[in-house]
């Protein structure tokens, strides 16, 4: 390691711990297309869909900036993963349904590991990745992975945090049991929680039962075994605990006396949607029906009634999640839960966003995306004139650097990543050679660069990412986008 990677390293190290000073953030996800509450400066970045990662930044100036703004693009995702499903295109605007859980998951003594990225961060789909690029199993409703760039250098690739078969296994049931798990949390030393989407009769530690969706499930820490990095390697059959029935969080989501975004009492839970560990209370020990302890930690959770996108906590036998800046629900009685304690825009005063909270997960992040407003283009006879569209970035750093590089073009192909050596906080990778297109200045957090010119007869895919220079010496590249030109 020569001088500059040290420096690099110790600053690196300072950050992550002025970060950890401050309130984590959430990363979100919403059942249904939601607006930033800040309209994100008119940008195109203002506008979230449920394949996509939103990010609630409460540690730089908390209560100031309650919106969610844009964390991972469907483009970044795509650029990822390539063309998955065969037809052709990168571009599928309907990529893993709805990111319905996600689970960060800090390797320790990392302090560079510690600040989330989209290459870092686990999720489950609701619906199967294609398997075009990575290659079967892919990526499953009932799996939580991330796509990654494999040790041979292949990108568009599944790497699991917990494997659908391990969900399984630890369910008592067959290995190959089509599952969609739609909840996920990690406590250390405790184990790994989770919810299922749909009541499913299982074998786990305590006897044949039916697996409720609204359950809250554990396996307990003794019952697995870790990779390296803290990915779930294995797990014991028949050893999952069912730490919270769903009897037991109906009468939470009662007990809390919450509104949904219509401004009625919520009195049950029907669905359980997401799950996050709540560290304001000390976890229970619960005895397991193998002898074992079984942890049950208090959890942050929403559910499929919650809508407008409130969240509760199992502290107090159920109530509203007390946010870092303002409860994160109306109670009953108080009138709708408009969404935007969550960072989103209701519909109007008076009928809150349709969304339950999907997804969520703590964590300590710096945001850099970027996405244009047409992802796939046709060019035309005379070309296309500079401008054509605009592509607009969300920005920590006050000046941006534009760059792009041809991809490759054709049925199950994906673009070639490289890893950025210079990379401290944001999107870990480059893509190969970039050339300078343009720069832009940051404005209130947004920037907008116009699209270049397009020669007549020019196709083929581009990939895109804005480069910022940190205060500390670091370069950092935004979230890739890919345009298609045909
Ligand atoms: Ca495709
Ligand atoms: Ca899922
Ligand atoms: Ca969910």
């Amino acid at each position: 390691m020569n001088t500059r990677s040290l420096v690099l390293l110790a600053n690196a190290t300072l950050t992550a711990a002025a970060l950890a000073q401050a309130s984590p953030d959430f990363l979100v996800t919403y059942s249904q297309p939601q607006q930033t509450l800040s309209g994100s400066a008119g940008t195109v970045l203002q506008f979230l869909y449920p394949n996509e990662i939103a990010h609630l930044e409460w540690s730089n100036g908390p209560c100031a900036s309650m919106s969610a703004e844009k964390w991972a693009p469907r483009t970044c995702f795509q650029t990822m993963a390539g063309d998955e499903n065969s037809d052709g295109l990168f571009w599928n605007p309907t990529l893993f349904g709805k990111i319905d859980a996600l689970v960060d998951v800090p390797v320790a003594g990392s302090p560079i590991g510690a600040l989330a990225n989209a290459r870092t961060v686990f999720w489950s789909p609701s619906v199967d990745m294609g398997i075009g690029v990575s290659g079967g199993p892919g990526l499953r409703a009932g799996d939580v992975g991330r796509i990654i760039r494999n040790t041979a250098f292949q990108d568009g690739q599944v790497e699991y945090y917990m494997r659908r078969e391990d969900f399984n296994s630890a369910l008592g049931l067959p290995l190959n049991t089509v599952i969609d798990v739609d909840a996920i949390a990690w406590a250390p030393g405790m184990g790994v929680y989770f919810s299922l989407d749909q009541d499913v009769f299982a074998f786990p530690a305590c006897g044949p039962t039916i697996i409720r969706d609204g359950d809250i499930i554990c396996v307990p820490e003794p019952m697995l075994t870790y990779t390296w990095d803290m990915r779930i390697q294995s797990v014991t059959p028949n050893s999952a605990h069912v730490v919270y029935t769903e009897a037991q969080v109906d009468a939470m989501v009662a007990n809390a006396g919450v509104a949904d975004r219509f401004g009625n009492c919520i009195p049950n839970a029907v669905d359980l949607e997401s799950l996050e560990i709540d560290w304001n209370a000390q976890a229970a020990v619960i005895p397991g029906c193998t002898g074992l302890v079984v942890h049950r930690p208090h959890f942050i959770f929403s559910t499929e009634t919650m809508t407008g996108a409130g969240l509760l906590t199992t502290i107090g036998g159920g109530s509203i999640y007390n946010a870092t800046c303002a409860p994160a629900a109306t109670p009953c009685g108080g009138g709708p839960t408009l969404g935007w304690q969550m960072g989103i825009q209701p519909v109007n005063a008076a009928l809150g966003a349709p969304s339950f909270v999907n997804a969520i997960t703590f964590t300590r992040s710096v945001r850099y995306s970027m996405e244009p407003q047409v992802h796939v283009a046709t060019n035309p006879i005379g070309g296309l004139p500079f401008g054509w569209q605009n592509v607009d970035i969300s920005s920590p750093f006050p000046f941006n650097i534009i760059v792009w590089t041809t991809a490759p073009v054709g049925v199950n192909t994906v673009a070639q990543s490289f890893a950025n050596p210079f990379w401290m906080l944001t999107h870990p990778d480059f893509y190969p050679m970039p050339t300078i297109w343009t720069s832009c200045l940051t404005a209130g957090g947004f920037a907008t660069w116009p699209m270049l010119a397009l020669p007549p007869g020019f196709t083929g895919n581009v990939v895109f990412q804005a480069v910022g220079f940190s205060t500390f010496g670091s370069i950092e590249f935004s979230t890739p986008m890919t345009l298609e030109i045909q």
